[in-house]
């Protein structure tokens, strides 16, 4: 490959360019070819676009952006091209296993051998080694159906809370750092605020690439009204900085203390909000005991722009302005993903971004809000709102609270003592057991960990060590190399449920086409596992997805998460509904917390906001320091590597490599390096360089771009051929155990 700046430069406009098309993008014939439209949600990102599918016969021919859902009928270019994933001759269309162990083929089999197969090690491993011998790996790809079940067949079926998911990678410290700071999980904004928005402050986010109908959003919003000021703070100068005001670079790792420093600019400048925060806001140390705004402001007396300036590279007129337009904007907007989340100080970074909005007062009123993006299309819903991690149980309940382990064994039928009262393992930890032999089989479901975990030559052997089932539906999945017994799940619009995306909107995507070939539902293949396995079918008496969301729904009543008032019915009719939404009329929440908007907050509640994830009612604003990351650059590895996105593939790429566009426009992995390190290191565009860490090495291809600071590489992360997660370590956050996928220490040079 050998792609030159200016190249370079053209397609990624022209990438961007065609991510903002809108309308029909139909994949085949016209409208009046088709039969009949079917509504859904777009397979990809957490923007949760609405779309229609449009069905021929019994074929899905085209799809296009739902005009009644907040995406106003805009598509990306990877939403619009979902009919040739469906399909291609990848799909993987009947049950396969091997018998002869992990280097045996697999074999195509019956669907009654392949069950009866997969289940008999876990029936084994529970007997002979407790339920902690048996694990369900999920997803934020999964259905909110699918993650419900799953997670009730293991903890009150298996009894064991080993249920974690690449939720896990992902949106962990975004959890984390809701619940410290504000008592519940999910944002209490949606995507009106964009429209309301005067200051938008982007930091750890490639919108324009990761969220592009956000973006689109953010850009129009910008484009109407000049007075709108955007802010990115991001190591890397992405296509989102392409529509900023400013763009503040740091070395990655460093933006706690940014954050920090931006905290002292408002307080000593006195752009904070007093009788904001004397209302709502506790003010804690570290540890979370109560301290006092005097102590908070002497704490902040080491983050003095300079100083930060000097640790982060931001020139400290920079930090002064940020801080002054994020305060005294009318309405400031903050948006954040990855960046922040993967790092092993993510839930402090997650911290000091609310701390912005509660010292300000930048939250509860339409545009000013700390806006978490989530990066799964059901992150949210499937997995943060039904607790299928860990030490979660549904509806904002921990398995550690035994008050909360008692309302779901009342409320599944279990005896009380059912559920363990210990978490069970976070994802890096599952894989160690694992290899260790602890964990015997696992069920793995709508994720490619042997292609997306950290420390890829150390985490997969305990996929080559534990009996692996595992749905799947294309051949070209990496994980599938360890599988013992390969499930085919019928895919996306073959079956029906429910999204839940960023703002706490749920919608349906309905069936529209028949399951290919052998394919099941994941429902229907979980509860036959299940009942093999030797659960008692008590616990799964559904006849299919919908009877589950009537129990799910059920169960949110009188919760925080309240959305009893969302049927399905009423999913059919409308273009999503966003939670708390507790009766059948309501028409769901704008603003959370807030009273007059959030059914949540009595009417007569004395105060405006109510922060009712905490006891008294007030939210944290914590005393957090700054860390280093835990690998950064040093003398023997002297470049930190950063990994991430690219806008026309998802992932492991499974899917979006399927379609001949997506996989032209990005054909391999590369690595992107400044002009000034490319000269010294004498690398032009397209040369073989190597990457060379304390874990492994790999040589890509050089894209040689100002996109990243000196010093500074990045590599994007789809390319099974190039697994740069090889590279990587697995340090995890110590709260929220998500990964640092953000930062590792490199060398860099060109391959001779
Ligand atoms: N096209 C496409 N879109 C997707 C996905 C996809 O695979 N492809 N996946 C979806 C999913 S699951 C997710 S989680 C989201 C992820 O969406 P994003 O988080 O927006 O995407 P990333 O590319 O992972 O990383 C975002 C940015 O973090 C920056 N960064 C690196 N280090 C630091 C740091 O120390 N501090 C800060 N502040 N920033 C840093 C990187 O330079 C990068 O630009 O995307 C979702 N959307
Ligand atoms: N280096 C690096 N690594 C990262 C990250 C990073 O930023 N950098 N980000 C992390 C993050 S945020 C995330 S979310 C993870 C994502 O990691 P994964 O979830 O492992 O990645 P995907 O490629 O989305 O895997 C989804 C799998 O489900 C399959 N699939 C698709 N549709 C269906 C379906 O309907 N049913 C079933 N059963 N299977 C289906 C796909 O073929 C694919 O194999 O990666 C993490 N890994
Ligand atoms: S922005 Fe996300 S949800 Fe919307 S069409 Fe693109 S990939 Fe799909
Ligand atoms: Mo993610």
């Amino acid at each position: 490959m050998n792609v030159s700046r200016r190249e370079f430069l053209k397609a990624s406009a022209a990438a961007a360019a065609l991510s903002m098309v809108g309308g029909p993008c139909l994949a085949a014939g016209k409208d009046d070819g088709v039969d009949k439209w079917v509504k859904g949600v777009c397979r990809y990102c957490g923007t949760g676009c609405g779309v229609l599918v449009g069905v021929r016969g019994d074929k899905a021919v085209a799809v296009k952006g739902d005009p009644n859902n907040h995406n106003a009928g805009f598509l990306c270019l990877k939403g619009s091209m979902l009919i040739p994933v469906i399909y291609t001759p990848d799909r993987i269309t009947e049950p396969m296993i091997r018998r002869g162990g992990k280097s045996s083929p697999l074999e195509k089999v019956s669907w009654d051998e392949a069950l009866e197969f997969a289940a008999k090690p876990f029936r084994d491993a529970a007997a002979a080694a407790g339920p902690s011998a048996v694990a369900y790996y999920g997803s934020g790809q999964a259905l909110t159906e699918e993650s419900y079940l799953a997670n009730k067949i293991w903890k009150a079926g298996f009894k064991t809370n080993n249920v974690d998911g690449n939720p896990r990678l992902c949106m962990a410290s975004a959890v984390a750092g809701y619940l410290t700071t504000f008592g519940k999980d999910e944002p209490m904004g949606t995507y009106d605020d964009i429209d309301a928005a005067t200051c938008f402050f982007i930091i750890g986010s490639n919108t324009s690439e990761a969220h592009p109908i956000l973006f689109r959003r953010i850009a129009q919003r910008k484009e109407n009204s000049p007075e709108v000021k955007v802010i990115v703070a991001d190591p890397r100068r992405t296509n989102t900085s392409r529509i900023a005001d400013m763009h503040m670079s740091f070395v990655p790792g460093t933006d706690l203390a940014l954050l920090n420093a931006m905290a002292h600019v408002i307080i000593n400048e006195e752009m904070d909000n007093q009788r904001f925060y004397n209302r709502y806001v506790n003010f804690v140390d570290n540890e979370g005991k109560p301290t006092t705004f005097e102590n908070y402001k002497s704490f902040l007396a080491d983050y003095t722009p300079e100083k930060a300036a000097r640790l982060t590279g931001v020139p400290a007129a920079d930090i002064v302005r940020a801080a002054k337009t994020f305060a005294e904007s009318s309405a400031s907007l903050s948006l954040w993903c990855m960046g922040i989340n993967q790092r092993v100080r993510g839930v402090w970074a997650n911290n000091l971004i609310h701390n912005l909005h509660l010292l300000t007062g930048q939250i509860g009123r339409p545009g000013a809000s700390p806006l978490s993006l989530t990066g799964q299309p059901n992150a949210c819903g499937g997995v943060r709102d039904t607790g299928s991690l860990s030490h979660l149980l549904p509806a904002g309940r921990m398995v550690a609270n035994e008050k909360h382990r008692n309302e779901m064994e009342d409320f599944w039928g279990v005896p009380r003592g059912t559920i363990q009262p210990k978490m069970g393992l976070h994802t890096v930890a599952l894989f160690e057991a694992m290899a260790k032999g602890d964990v015997k089989a696992v069920f793995i479901h709508c994720t490619n960990p042997a292609h997306t975990l950290p420390n890829l030559n150390k985490l997969t052997k305990g996929l080559e060590t534990a009996f692996v089932a595992q749905t799947e539906c294309f051949m070209d999945a990496e994980t599938l190399k360890y599988a013992d017994a390969v499930f085919p799940a019928a895919f996306w619009c073959e079956t029906d449920g429910v999204y839940g995306c960023t703002e706490r909107r749920y919608a349906l995507t309905e069936q529209a086409i028949k399951p290919m070939g052998n394919c099941r539902p994941a429902v229907q293949i979980l509860m036959d596992f299940a009942a093999r396995a030797g659960i008692d079918p008590k616990l799964f008496p559904y006849k299919n997805a919908a009877d589950i969301w009537e129990e799910w729904r059920t169960l949110s009543k009188g919760s925080p998460y309240d959305f009893f008032g969302i049927t399905r019915a009423r999913l059919k009719k409308e273009s999503g509904i966003k939670w708390p939404c507790p009766t059948e009329t309501h028409p769901g929440t704008r603003l959370r917390y807030v009273r007059g908007e959030d059914p949540l907050v009595p009417a007569d509640h004395p105060d405006r906001i109510f922060f009712y994830g905490r006891p008294d009612g007030k939210a944290n604003v914590f005393l957090r320091p700054y860390a280093p990351p835990f690998e950064p650059a040093d003398k023997d590895y002297p470049f930190v590597l950063t990994t991430g996105r690219v806008i026309d593939h998802w992932h492991s790429a499974t899917m979006t490599g399927q379609v001949p566009e997506l996989r032209k426009a990005y054909p391999s992995a590369f690595v992107e390096i400044n002009p000034e390190d490319a000269k010294k290191l004498r690398i032009n565009n397209g040369d073989p360089v190597t990457l060379e860490t304390r874990r492994d090495k790999m040589t890509f291809p050089a894209r040689v771009t100002d996109t990243c600071m000196p010093g500074l590489v990045f590599c994007p992360f789809f390319d099974k051929k190039l697994l740069v997660n090889k590279l990587f370590h697995d340090a995890v956050d110590n709260a929220s155990r998500e990964p640092e996928y953000k930062i590792c220490a490199t060398k860099v040079y060109k391959q001779a």
